[in-house]
């Protein structure tokens, strides 16, 4: 008899969840995702979820981001899948915020990172379809609903030359090419919008400029990403 009381409530908790105005930040690396979360981190009604990079830099003692740069024909589809499971994480964590907003998601994960390794042949196929049935399952099951995408849109010389100041460790060896295709890669997913699904209307910054001026371009789209928007 306890047994169907246990089920209602369980059903009627997962119908009862409002999932918030959801809205995730994407962009090239070092188009300054980080920067323009810690500006929406004032507001009281915005909850921020940054990238889980230490997460992934600390997989039970073993550093997977490095990993998957010295050796990424053998450490990609280990890296990759991880980033699937802590970025499910990000999606579904509760959050008493009625705007949520976060870096990255697992779209992009997919739809930038997985699909510039399946062109650079480090990846098997096997392998990518092994991540492809964990995103269908996710993205029909869970909830990873988003409302609104933010592209901080950046030109790849601009983000080579922020990464080579920045210097972190397990990025020194990437090669201006791999920002180059990835951009084109993100352009070809959020603002050509001929590859993939877009699962959000998206706004595009100009991500270009530089950390002192760029508060004011945010905040000429602020209301929209507060969804304050009469
Ligand atoms: N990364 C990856 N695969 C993913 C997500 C990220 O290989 N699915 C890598 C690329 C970078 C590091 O992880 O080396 C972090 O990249 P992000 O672009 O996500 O974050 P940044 O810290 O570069 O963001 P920003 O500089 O825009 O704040």
């Amino acid at each position: 008899k306890l047994i169907p009381t246990i089920a209602n409530s369980m059903a009627s908790a997962k119908t009862d969840f409002i999932r918030p105005f959801t809205v995730i930040v994407e962009g090239n690396v070092g188009s300054g995702k980080t920067t323009f979360l810690n500006h929406f981190n004032k507001y009281d009604n915005v909850g921020v979820y940054t990238e889980p990079i230490e997460m992934w830099r600390n997989c039970n003692g073993y550093n997977l981001l490095e990993l998957m740069y010295k050796d990424p024909k053998k450490w990609s589809f280990t890296f990759q899948s991880y980033v699937q499971l802590t970025m499910l994480r990000q999606h579904t964590r509760l959050t008493k915020y009625p705007v949520k907003l976060m870096e990255r998601s697992v779209y992009s994960a997919r739809y930038c990172f997985v699909e510039k390794m399946e062109r650079d042949q480090l990846m098997a196929a096997p392998a990518i379809a092994v991540i492809d049935e964990w995103f269908k399952f996710i993205t029909e099951n869970e909830n990873v609903g988003v409302d609104l995408i933010v592209y901080l849109r950046t030109s790849p010389e601009v983000v080579y030359d922020r990464i080579l100041k920045r210097n972190r460790s397990e990025e020194r060896t990437i090669a201006f090419d791999y920002f180059k295709s990835l951009h084109e890669i993100h352009e070809d997913w959020l603002y050509h919008k001929t590859l993939h699904k877009v699962p959000a209307p998206v706004i595009v910054l100009n991500a270009d400029l530089d950390q002192s001026v760029i508060g004011e371009e945010y905040e000429k789209y602020e209301e929209q990403i507060l969804n304050k928007l009469p």
